[in-house]
């Protein structure tokens, strides 16, 4: 596997993330990231707001990637939030599951991404739940929810045993008033 090794021996790493701007007004809102699990490279690339090109290699030093099914990602976004839509790049060939929370305990899933989803077969790939946009997954498309916990996982029973993300975006109300 390229990249460093980040061995986590007590299971977590926390990673503290530049500013997000809601509603017009900047607050200081760290999104944090807690990984479960041994990773390659930093976790604060999910959030650096740096899409990788569709294809890149899932192991690439741009992505974040892990071979035990059991990893799990949860952030922390600093606030509850009214999640309308979200960007996310995954290796193309495994399923994966996005849960939300309130409160950080009791978690529901938003979507589940299957090996089967997307336009390309290998490589990182983009999908997104903005419809009309050319990486919209109609099946992954969600009702708007409030969550401030954001978990991502493998499914274990869907994929090669090789996983990678490479960025996570969410779209709320406060985001699509800033865009118009
Ligand atoms: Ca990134
Ligand atoms: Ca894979």
């Amino acid at each position: 596997m390229n990249g460093k090794k980040l061995d986590n021996s007590i299971g977590l790493i926390i990673f503290i993330l530049g500013l997000l701007v809601f509603g017009g007004v900047s607050l200081e809102a760290a999104i944090t990231v807690k990984v479960t699990g041994q990773i390659a490279n930093s976790p604060s690339l999910i959030f650096d707001g740096k899409m990788v090109p569709d294809k890149t290699s899932w192991d690439s030093d741009t992505c974040v990637s892990w071979e035990i099914a059991s990893v799990q990602f949860l952030f922390d976004l600093g606030a509850v939030l009214d999640i309308k839509d979200i960007v996310v790049q995954l290796d193309t060939n495994d399923g994966y599951y996005i849960d939300y929370s309130e409160d950080g305990k009791n978690f529901k899933n938003l979507l589940r991404k299957s090996s089967e989803d997307g336009d390309i077969r290998e490589g990182m790939n983009t999908f997104s739940t903005i419809s009309g946009t050319p990486k919209y997954i109609d099946k992954m498309d969600f009702k708007p929810v409030k969550a401030r916990y954001i978990m991502v996982y493998a499914d274990p029973k869907d994929g090669d045993g090789c996983y990678s993300i490479a960025e996570f975006k969410y779209i709320t109300e406060a985001t699509i008033k800033e865009n118009k």
